[in-house]
């Protein structure tokens, strides 16, 4: 016990008080942003939620880790529809994610056309994101044999729930990317929240935990506390840095909360279940890292924030219906198609 204590001790001052500040500022970002979208899909200010509250301790260390750019020299991401922290750890702006979830034309990802939380970041190879489930474990078989192919440290990661392991695409992924002939330098990511929509984990799963199909390929896997920042920044570097090197998989299951459910649909209203953030602020004002006030105020400034976004997206023009053809690669209807009067 007291031997544990101090390894966690120790962890800590691995990451160091900024870092660590830094890490919380993100995940109250992260949090407030996802609140704020879920108010708009409540109030009829958009029409569909579905994200990342509870996911935030473990997506903000894996965003700050993310050897960003564009091109096989830098890392892919194949991300699924829990993953804005990762993205405002990388970077990116609170604001567009309002945009996408009004559906307004200024959205950057798919100008108003997709879901909320389905972005797509070619400059920092962020590969469009799909609302059917576990294909990103499949895309990202073709990023990691470019990146096998290629003389880089850079790597492809792909991350997703622990309910979509049921599908053929995620036992691809681990088949492809184990073969003797090729491994490929993927960090396969499964984040645990405990269930798939309404079906509980342990009425799904044979297999004791999801990381136990490393052992199959005799592949490096590790099941962590996704709810710890800390543990789960640590875990991500040395599983990064395997892939990195080692130019082979890493499978990572990180156990988290699901705090809001699983979308607008099931009424996305707060569960009782472990906040990550509240434990790690009870753990950084334990150890002096912050005081009540300095907690009080990074909440405040990112509340102060996103009203401010809020405002802005709504004064935003909505995509202009002429507009429905651009950036698809049909172009238009066939001739035969009945367009006025038909039936
Ligand atoms: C191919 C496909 N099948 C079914 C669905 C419907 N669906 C959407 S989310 C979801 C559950 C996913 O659960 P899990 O993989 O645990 O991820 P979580 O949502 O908990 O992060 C399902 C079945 C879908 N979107 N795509």
């Amino acid at each position: 016990m007291a031997q544990d204590a101090l390894a966690v001790q120790d962890s800590y001052e691995v990451l160091g008080k900024e870092l660590l500040r830094r890490i919380h500022s993100l995940m109250v970002g992260a949090r407030v942003l996802e609140e704020r979208l879920i108010k708009m899909s409540k109030s009829g200010d958009g029409f569909f939620w579905i994200g990342g509250p509870g996911e935030e301790a473990f997506n903000v260390p894996l965003g700050l880790q993310v050897k960003k750019g564009s091109g096989l020299e830098f890392d892919y991401l194949h991300l699924h529809y829990r993953s804005s922290a990762i993205l405002l750890s990388m970077g990116a702006k609170p604001i567009d994610s309002i945009r996408q979830m009004r559906s307004v034309a200024t959205d950057p990802y798919s100008k108003g056309r997709n879901f909320v939380n389905h972005a797509a970041i070619p400059e920092w190879n962020v590969v469009p994101m799909s609302p059917t489930i576990e294909t990103q474990y499949s895309t990202v078989i073709g990023t990691g044999i470019a990146q096998a192919r290629t003389k880089t440290d850079a790597i492809s990661i792909v991350n997703g729930g622990d309910g979509g392991t049921a599908e053929g695409d995620f036992h691809s992924c681990l088949v492809w990317s184990n073969r003797p002939a090729l491994p490929l330098p993927i960090l396969i990511i499964v984040v645990n929240n405990g269930y798939a929509i309404s079906t509980a984990e342990e009425t799904q799963h044979g297999e004791r935990q999801i990381s136990d199909w490393g052992r199959v390929f005799n592949m490096s896997a590790k099941t962590i506390n996704g709810n710890d920042p800390v543990e789960s920044y640590l875990a991500i570097k040395e599983a990064m840095a395997y892939c990195r090197k080692e130019r082979k998989p890493y499978l990572l299951e990180a156990k988290t909360s699901r705090l809001n459910g699983h979308s607008s649909s099931s009424g996305a209203n707060r569960l009782q279940e472990p906040d990550c953030i509240s434990l790690f602020e009870a753990e950084l004002k334990k150890r002096g890292l912050m005081t009540p006030d300095e907690i009080s105020r990074v909440w405040d400034e990112a509340l102060k924030s996103i009203d401010y976004d809020h405002q802005q997206v709504k004064s935003e023009p909505f995509p202009k219906p002429e507009t429905i053809w651009e950036d698809v690669f049909a172009e238009g209807l066939p001739e035969s198609y009945p367009t006025k009067g038909g039936s």
